[in-house]
């Protein structure tokens, strides 16, 4: 897998390519990293990359023709260009599966009131946001596609159940973790988890997935299709509910 992104800001994602998961994917050539400047594309001779809007209005379009240079300067036969914008396509754990397939991404960066719609209609293969807020570049949200892409590339992640059993994989929300000590404070480990009954743990971390879910994503609940042991226990987590 290569990832190239397009920003007017490099310096930035230096530090994060040698950083810790995402910088021993690189060492390990699981991944190709690497970043374009479009403001090398510009060739006005300000090297200006923005411009007033056609029609008025307040702040800055990206010009068209760095960001269509740029993008040929690293596009390939096999290539898929995703523009990181507040009006995509709302970013999933589905979406990152199966872009973790691809074998080379181009994830462009936009600044100001956003590019020129020429590149999004004829250079755009889809485009992505992170979420229903507004950042002061798509820098992060590229960011956020990288680090999510990386680490279910094979071998970037040390065992295979650690992104097996996470939050999303089954679509329901990951159940409690606790380590030691037993005793933190007076707050104890439910006892359960120091039984050594991997039964019944298995039912707990269920129940407690489930309850999570239930209190904090009931939509996704709605998604999902429930087994009848899921059925069973979300009737006694209502109960459990309405006595609290
Ligand atoms: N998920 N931003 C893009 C420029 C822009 C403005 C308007 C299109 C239309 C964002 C997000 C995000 C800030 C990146 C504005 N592009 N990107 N940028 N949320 O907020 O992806």
């Amino acid at each position: 897998m290569k990832i190239d992104i397009l920003t007017l800001f490099p310096e930035i994602f230096h530090t994060i390519f040698n950083w810790s998961i995402i910088g021993r994917a690189v060492e390990k050539k699981l991944v190709r990293l690497n970043c374009i400047n479009i403001r090398d594309f510009s060739e006005d001779k300000h090297k200006r990359v923005d411009d007033y809007p056609f029609g008025g209005g307040p702040g800055m379009v990206m010009k068209p023709e760095p960001i269509a240079k740029a993008i040929e300067s690293v596009k390939e036969s096999e290539s898929k260009v995703i523009y990181l914008s507040p009006k995509g396509k709302v970013y999933n754990q589905k979406m990152a599966n199966k872009l973790a397939r691809e074998k080379h991404l181009i994830l462009l960066s936009g600044h100001y009131e956003g590019i020129d719609n020429r590149i999004v209609e004829h250079y755009i293969d889809e485009e992505i946001s992170i979420g229903d807020y507004v950042l002061t570049g798509g820098e992060i949200p590229s960011l956020v596609l990288l680090d999510s892409i990386i680490r279910l590339i094979p071998g970037v992640l040390g065992s295979e159940d650690s992104f097996i059993e996470d939050s999303h994989y089954n679509g329901l929300l990951e159940h409690p973790q606790y380590t030691r000590p037993r005793d933190f404070n007076g707050y104890m480990v439910p006892s359960v988890l120091l039984s050594g009954n991997h039964k019944e743990i298995e039912k707990w971390r269920l129940y407690e997935s489930l309850k999570i879910t239930y209190l904090n994503r009931r939509d996704l609940l709605k998604k999902k299709d429930l087994t009848d042991e899921e059925k069973d226990m979300l009737k006694e987590i209502y109960k459990e509910l309405e006595i609290k």
